[in-house]
């Protein structure tokens, strides 16, 4: 049987199913977008986070999840709060920013280093970067200029930058507070100790400066998104300016009163292979809300003037800007939508795919089979019982079947295998594969198998 080539996709937002990726931050780094998260505890009821997460990817679809490197525990300073971060790199290491709540009960910025973009990462200087005492010591965005000069900003009711050392680790001068007037950020800053969620019910002004920065410059122009105020729920609102440090001219919204159910909105702006892209959350997952927020994307075109469109969320999200070769070992934890499933890491495994349901499902966008299909698949597979199956279809749940492995037990959930089949139809040129997760005669209920890695051969 000869399949053609019928490459589809449906819905890409949240691009992550498997947990809550709050706060994107995206990076690029040698054709990779790297995306930073924060880690919203599902079933919580307040911004109570532990870690942080990394995923990547090449083609914008198809993103794979590093696990979390870092979590509280990796600064011993921290007590609680894993919120807002973002990391950058610099002469081969890389920055990871964060903020967190501290012993001492105030919010305060720290950042870990990592010789890779996906970790180890360790507390660089083993006490905060920032801190003042202040609550508003959240939310870091870094940037670092054609000058070679860093600078961080961060900020949630007030708007701070520093001017960081060559090190990345220490600062020169004083933390400056950026002036919050209706020039600068569409209103002036709501009165202390209103609280964030009354946001919406302080201001007489069209916006306001509440949190979430994220500072970068394109074509000469320097850019200050941040989470703003709509009526009832943040926005995603911009400034602009001819200077890393000011003066800010606000410039208006760019994502405001969408359906995303969840009142905090935190983005992130990159251009990757040609294309612009919004980074942005919601509480659109399945259980998600405002303490259960998602990564989503959407791709937009700057104005011919350099300011940025008001963009809409969408469920369709963004479209692939690459593909994937099944010939090289694929990380199962590699794929464009799930269901029915979930990650884990171990230290001798790294990440890999768990919680495996019946019924459940893995999608991967774009894989290049080439002009020669297929012979043979193997994945790497530890189950602590049998009954279960993995099944390859392509283009579709329902697709022609590509091949499928009856999995035995392992000898327990962390005994892995690579177990072989060879493919049934010849399938050629580009793709969406569906890993499809079965039992035999186990319709419901207990997890089938782990699945760490795949691999196709000719
Ligand atoms: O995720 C916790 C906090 O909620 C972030 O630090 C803010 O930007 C908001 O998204």
């Amino acid at each position: 049987m000869q399949l053609l080539c019928v490459s589809g996709l449906i819905a890409q937002n949240p691009i992550i199913q498997t947990h809550y990726s709050p706060d994107p931050a995206p990076m690029v780094y040698k054709g990779t977008v790297y995306l930073y998260t924060g880690d919203d505890i599902p079933g919580f009821d307040f911004y109570y986070m532990t870690k942080w997460r990394v995923h990547s990817s090449s083609d914008m679809v198809n993103w794979t999840d590093h696990g979390s490197p870092i979590s509280l525990e990796s600064f011993s300073w921290a007590r609680d709060r894993a919120w807002a971060s973002q990391c950058i790199e610099r002469n081969g290491k890389f920055y990871w920013y964060i903020c967190a709540q501290t012993v001492q009960n105030n919010m305060a910025i720290g950042v870990a280093v990592s010789d890779k973009p996906t970790g180890p990462f360790i507390d660089a200087l083993g006490k905060p970067l920032i801190i003042t005492g202040s609550w508003s010591n959240i939310d870091p965005t870094v940037y670092i200029d054609d000058d070679g000069q860093a600078y961080l900003y961060w900020g949630n009711g007030s708007s701070y930058y520093v001017k960081l050392n060559k090190d990345m680790i220490s600062y020169s001068g004083d933390i400056v507070e950026v002036a919050q007037t209706v020039e600068t950020f569409g209103g002036v800053r709501r009165p202390k100790n209103s609280g964030a969620q009354s946001a919406g019910q302080v201001t007489p002004n069209k916006d306001m400066y509440v949190e979430g920065p994220w500072f970068y410059k394109r074509n000469g122009k320097y850019y200050l998104m941040y989470a703003g105020m709509s009526k009832s729920v943040e926005s995603l609102s911009y400034s602009m300016s001819d200077n890393p440090t000011g003066p800010w001219k606000y410039k208006g919204k760019i994502m405001t009163d969408q359906p995303t159910n969840s009142f905090t909105n935190h983005g992130g702006i990159i251009d990757f292979k040609g294309k612009s892209y919004l980074f942005y959350h919601t509480g659109l997952l399945p259980g998600g809300g405002s303490y259960g927020r998602s990564t989503a994307i959407e791709e937009f075109k700057y104005n011919p003037d350099g300011t940025i469109p008001a963009i809409l969320m969408t469920k369709a999200g963004i479209k692939p800007v690459g593909t994937l070769d099944p010939y090289i070992r694929v990380e199962a934890e590699t794929f464009a939508w799930s269901e029915k499933c979930s990650i884990d890491q171990s230290a001798a495994m790294g990440v890999f795919i768990t919680k495996i349901r019946t019924g459940g499902y893995v999608k991967v966008c774009e894989v290049e089979f080439g002009n020669t299909g297929p012979k043979k698949f193997s994945a790497a597979i530890a189950a602590g019982l049998d009954g279960g199956v993995l099944e390859v279809h392509v283009d579709s749940l329902k697709g022609s079947k590509l091949t499928s492995i009856e999995i035995p037990r392992t000898g327990g959930w962390d005994k892995w295998k690579q177990i072989s089949a060879t493919v049934d139809a010849t399938v050629t040129g580009r793709h969406d594969i569906y890993f499809l997760f079965k039992g035999q005669n186990i319709t419901a209920g207990r997890e089938l198998y782990n699945f760490d890695y795949w691999k196709f051969e000719r």
